[in-house]
């Protein structure tokens, strides 16, 4: 790493102690940078590199609700508010009890240079809580998202920072939340949040969005070498809202996916995972995965252990950061993987990544390859602004459109820059230069 690269990274660990995701993906970021600091002295003498590590704004509060049994709780919510040179702060909230400022920092920091790769006008935020929504009733999570609004309103607004989902922050939570800034500020103003009912200021296909659009980056990507997810053996971690419409979108392209998992376990389906049964055990009964094999004579689910397990041709992580480590992507290219894309953020540790990248297995980073959940986000603020809704078809061929746009950014900046098919240099390039050109034009703010 060159001296200038490796002095800010030494500041940005020492200044944010303990923060080992944070840390992670900084220093990910930072190991393509070298290229395009020799390119451009200017980013270094305005000290863009550490300001974009510096969140604008940090925010943690509060919450406290009361149980159905009437005891009290407390838990801690957090908005980082990373970055605004290319618009309001956006990204999704995350309520997942491993929550603290670490995770949220690091997703944070990962959402500036993926809203820039989207060309929308959305600058980057992350947010969340250390609430644990699994196994408490809709009452309770009502309570704790009108609380965790009652501090947040605060902070957010359609010009200043719109949050969304993540992990635990599904329909019923937007809905929840939506509701409590409705009621306090007293205005329908739609564009603060998004991921919203499509009955009420929801954009069609941003449900969809995030699956959909990583497994489109991957089949643009399988295109680079002539293939695609026809009769593709895939296997997908996870089975949330990402997972399940990654899975849909490859299954609708012809793959066979045989396997998908939750953090208990996974299943594996021979057969081809079924869907409908998928979705019925998720979402309806909001049950563990195991279930699913309750409903399908053939299937099996193995507790304790990691999906990487299963054989695959294309792996699509799509659960949560680190989940992919250096034995899994090991087995996984001695048994024939060609391709990871990420629909979850980080998913893959730094050590496979390089195994991968070695091994000349195309791999596509969350940055780039999940970004179409953020890009139709924005194409759902633009609806709100304009009061208007589109059509399903509509909607899916911009996010289509975005998706195509990406991939072929970060693979003609990684051609630019000298290393054809590393989608990470690509990705991490493109992002960064579009940010830090917004920075200088707008001074030292
Ligand atoms: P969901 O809450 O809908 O699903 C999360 C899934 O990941 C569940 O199957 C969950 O299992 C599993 N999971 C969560 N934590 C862990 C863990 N520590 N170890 C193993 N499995 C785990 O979330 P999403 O599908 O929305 O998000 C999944 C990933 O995609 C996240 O990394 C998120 O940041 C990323 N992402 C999401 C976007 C979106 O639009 N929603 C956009 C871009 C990226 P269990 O139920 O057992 O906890
Ligand atoms: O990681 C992500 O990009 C998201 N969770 C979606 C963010 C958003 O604002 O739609």
């Amino acid at each position: 790493m060159k001296l200038q690269l490796q002095h800010a990274l030494e500041q940005v660990l020492a200044r944010n102690p303990g923060e080992r995701e944070f840390h992670q993906a900084v220093t990910e970021v930072f190991e393509s940078l070298g290229p395009v600091l020799d390119r451009n002295p200017h980013y270094v003498d305005a000290a863009v590199l550490e300001r974009l590590c510096e969140p604008e704004r940090q925010i943690i509060f509060r919450v406290p609700w009361v149980d159905d049994t009437g005891h009290v709780r407390i838990n801690r919510g957090f908005r980082v508010e990373f970055n605004s040179a290319l618009g309001p702060y956006k990204g999704g909230l995350r309520f997942h009890p491993s929550v603290y400022l670490g995770i949220v920092k690091f997703l944070g920091f990962e959402q500036v240079f993926k809203n820039s790769l989207t060309d929308m006008p959305i600058g980057g935020g992350k947010g969340g809580s250390d609430f644990d929504p699994r196994g408490r009733s809709n009452g309770e999570v009502m309570r704790f998202c009108q609380s965790f609004m009652t501090e947040l309103y605060r902070h957010i607004g359609e010009h200043t920072d719109v949050p969304a989902g993540d992990i635990g922050v599904g329909g019923r939570e937007i809905g929840y939340l939506f509701g409590q800034y409705k009621r306090i500020t007293n205005r329908y103003e739609s564009g603060v949040i998004t991921g919203k009912g499509v009955t009420w200021g929801g954009s069609l296909v941003r449900t969809e969005a995030t699956g959909y659009g990583t497994v489109l980056f991957a089949e643009r990507m399988l295109a680079t070498r002539g293939l695609s997810f026809d009769g593709m053996r895939v296997v997908v971690s996870g089975s949330g809202n990402v997972a399940i419409h990654a899975i849909e979108k490859a299954q609708a392209l012809g793959a066979h996916v045989v396997a998908c998992s939750d953090s208990r376990g996974y299943v594996v389906d021979e057969k081809g995972i079924d869907l409908d049964v998928l979705r019925q055990v998720r979402d309806v009964e909001r049950k563990p995965v195991s279930a699913y094999v309750d409903h399908r004579p053939g299937a099996h689910y193995v507790a304790d252990a990691r999906v990487w397990q299963v054989d695959a041709q294309v792996a699509l992580p799509c659960a949560t950061q680190n989940e992919l480590d250096e034995r899994d992507a090991k087995r996984l290219v001695d048994a024939g993987l060609l391709a990871v894309a990420e629909g979850a953020n980080m998913p893959t540790t730094p050590e496979a990544v390089a195994l991968l990248q070695d091994a000349g297995v195309l791999y596509a980073p969350g940055k780039a390859a999940n970004a179409g959940g953020v890009a139709t986000s924005a194409l759902e603020m633009q609806q709100n602004a304009t009061r208007d809704s589109w059509s399903f078809e509509h909607t899916e061929e911009r996010l289509a459109g975005i998706m195509a746009r990406i991939h072929d950014r970060c693979a003609e900046t990684a051609d630019e820059y000298g290393d054809p098919g590393n989608y990470v240099l690509g990705a991490n390039i493109a992002g960064f230069t579009k940010v830090a050109d917004a920075m200088l034009a707008l001074g030292v703010v």
